[in-house]
């Protein structure tokens, strides 16, 4: 007779055996689905013609396939009744079944018109977000075009009708959130989650309380440097347009749609990347981000993801339009990369290139045999979103400018002014993201905020976080949380980027001082295959890893804001310094 303990073991034995099984089957059909309802997702955000049904015909159809097999009640069953043995199962096999139950409830076919529905109202909002032509003066006005103007245009008039144009799209989005919103909510809600943002928080481990714990803890250690950055850019700004001095700081006199990044408004000099960047080209402004990965012992990126990715800007007169922002794909959860992005030769352009590198180098990574494609994602999507960053960051630090190439001239920009310029991109970006971004987005979808309020509450969180107003009263005509992108397309997933902020400084302190041994604030990466070997280790495992572990492990800390708040330190003291005197109007929250 067989002891009990070894029948135990062989049950359990028998168990791996019949789960890797049903893995394996369905990773391989997953990734099949994957990759058709990938490709047509693509052709919708890169060939847009108006009036034309095919591509959400197509996306539907991709979608509605991969959801019947991803919500099917049989995988939903399967997956269950393994995870209720977990005890007995191997890690990775938890980790891949869980991803299986996460996957089924955003298309459970027990809710299947519903889901349907959603995906017919994702296809057609996709539509009149990629396809939007805004509109100044009676003439169309390009995402680049106005983004230059914000940046560069003195005069304030023609800068509100910039900013208002910018606007545009929203209320023309409006009818479709409505309906979205409820749609998301009520798919999830088939497999218990409360709310399609409670949803989007699960996938870190977190629920929203949580979620809102930790995002506020973030906001709340960088208010006090953020005050000074609000209170020097009130001063500053009303110099520079010759206007009393603001409470809160009108959007239209902001270099940035949204008023979430505002480093263009300091010009260093010795620093005009613009115009080092202008004389490279838009070619050059790719190719570099791929030199900078190849230097670091990345491999070259596969060459049809140069024939396959839609890099610059469509004319206006060419029969068809794209989604304007830029993005990363992953067509075939394997070597089929591709970005979409509308790439100009200038600062703005030269970072993103390396933000959307840093995904495509993160898939390029994972797609290893270790990893089943079911775990091709990032250790969460923070991490997705903080390698690129990061690798802009050190793109912009002037020792790699150098190295790279670009010529900035013989002036040694003054440090201080650097990293002025650097907080108001990376620092301004956390009250816009953990407050304006995260609560609209949070109450829309977990607090069901009424359509009655959502342009009026999008601007109270504005004034409150961001210490931002309207250039005039803005009434529920428009709905200017809808401009943003990714409100549309990247749903309740904002917050991402604000956890991704905090978590870059922390690896970029530790490549810095415990493999470059240089100063964080002037480094050079470039050609450093120690620093790729160490980036590898952390993107090679993709979602197979821990988040927590893998961060704990590589860089000995738990997520923290410290890193980023001692390499603004010396900023915040000399803003102290030059705020003397004034008046704040910023609440510390
Ligand atoms: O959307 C992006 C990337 C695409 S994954 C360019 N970012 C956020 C934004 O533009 O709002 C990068 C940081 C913030
Ligand atoms: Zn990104």
């Amino acid at each position: 007779m067989m002891n009990p303990w070894r029948r135990k073991t062989a049950a359990a034995a028998a168990l791996r055996t019949e789960v890797d099984a049903y893995l394996a089957d369905y990773n391989a059909k997953y990734r099949a689905l994957y990759t058709t309802s990938s490709e047509a997702e693509w052709l919708s955000v890169t060939h847009v013609v108006a009036g034309d049904e095919t591509n959400s015909q197509r996306l539907k159809a991709a979608n509605e396939a991969t959801a019947a097999f991803t919500g099917s009640v049989a995988n939903i069953e399967t997956a269950r009744r393994f995870l209720a043995r977990k005890a007995e199962l191997a890690p990775l096999q938890v980790k891949q079944l869980e991803a299986v139950l996460f996957k089924a409830a955003s298309n459970p076919q027990t809710i299947v018109e519903t889901v349907k529905k959603r995906i017919a109202a994702e296809a057609a909002q996709g539509e009149r977000l990629n396809g939007f032509a805004f509109q100044l003066d009676g003439k169309e006005i390009t995402p680049n075009e106005i983004d230059d103007a914000l940046r560069n245009e003195k005069d304030l008039a023609r800068r509100r009708a910039v900013w208002e144009a910018s606007k545009s799209i929203g209320p023309a989005l409006r009818p479709g959130m409505v309906e979205l919103r409820a749609l998301r909510n009520e798919t999830v809600q088939a497999l218990g989650y409360r709310d399609f943002f409670s949803y989007m928080a699960s996938e870190y481990g977190y629920t929203t309380d949580e979620l809102a714990v930790k995002i506020d803890e973030i906001n709340r250690e960088l208010r006090p440097l953020f005050r000074e950055l609000h209170t020097w850019a009130r001063y500053e700004l009303a110099q520079r347009y010759g206007q009393p001095v603001p409470d809160a700081i009108p959007a239209h006199w902001l270099p940035n749609r949204w008023g979430q990044g505002w480093d263009a408004l300091v010009d260093v000099p010795g620093f005009d990347l613009d115009a080092a960047v202008a004389k490279k080209g838009p070619e050059w402004v790719v190719q570099q981000g791929e030199r900078f990965y190849v230097s670091m012992g990345f491999e070259p990126l596969p060459q049809s993801f140069w024939t396959k990715s839609s890099l610059y800007p469509v004319p206006k007169d060419a029969g068809f339009k794209k989604n304007t922002h830029a993005s990363a794909w992953h067509i075939d959860l394997d070597h089929d990369v591709r970005s979409l992005m509308s790439v100009e030769a200038n600062q703005e352009w030269y970072e993103t290139a390396h933000h959307e590198l840093g995904h495509i180098y993160y898939y390029l990574s994972y797609s290893n045999p270790k990893n089943p494609p079911l775990l091709r994602e990032g250790a969460n999507r923070a991490y997705h979103e903080a390698i690129g960053s990061m690798i802009g960051l050190a793109a912009m630090q002037p020792r790699f400018i150098q190295a790279a190439g670009l010529d900035l001239g013989a002036q040694k920009p003054d440090a201080m002014k650097l990293l002025l310029k650097e907080a108001l991109n990376y620092v301004v970006f956390i009250p816009w993201s953990t407050g304006t971004m995260f609560f609209w987005e949070k109450e829309l979808y977990h607090d069901q905020l009424p359509p009655e309020r959502w342009n009026a509450r999008w601007w109270e969180l504005a004034a409150k976080y961001q210490g931002i107003a309207p250039p005039a009263p803005r009434g529920e005509e428009f709905a200017d949380a809808l401009t943003k992108t990714h409100i549309t397309d990247d749903p309740a997933a904002y917050y991402d980027y604000a956890l991704s902020f905090v978590l870059l400084f922390q690896l970029h302190d530790h490549i810095a001082k415990q493999i470059l041994h240089e100063d964080p604030h002037d480094t050079n990466y470039l050609g450093h295959a120690e620093v790729g070997a160490f980036l590898r280790s952390i993107l090679e495992p993709g979602a197979s890893a821990d988040w927590r572990t893998l961060l704990k492990e590589k860089t000995g800390s738990d997520l923290s804001a410290k890193a980023m708040l001692e390499y603004f330190e010396p900023l915040r003291k000399w803003l102290v310094a030059q705020n003397k005197g004034r008046k704040y109007t910023l609440a510390e929250i």
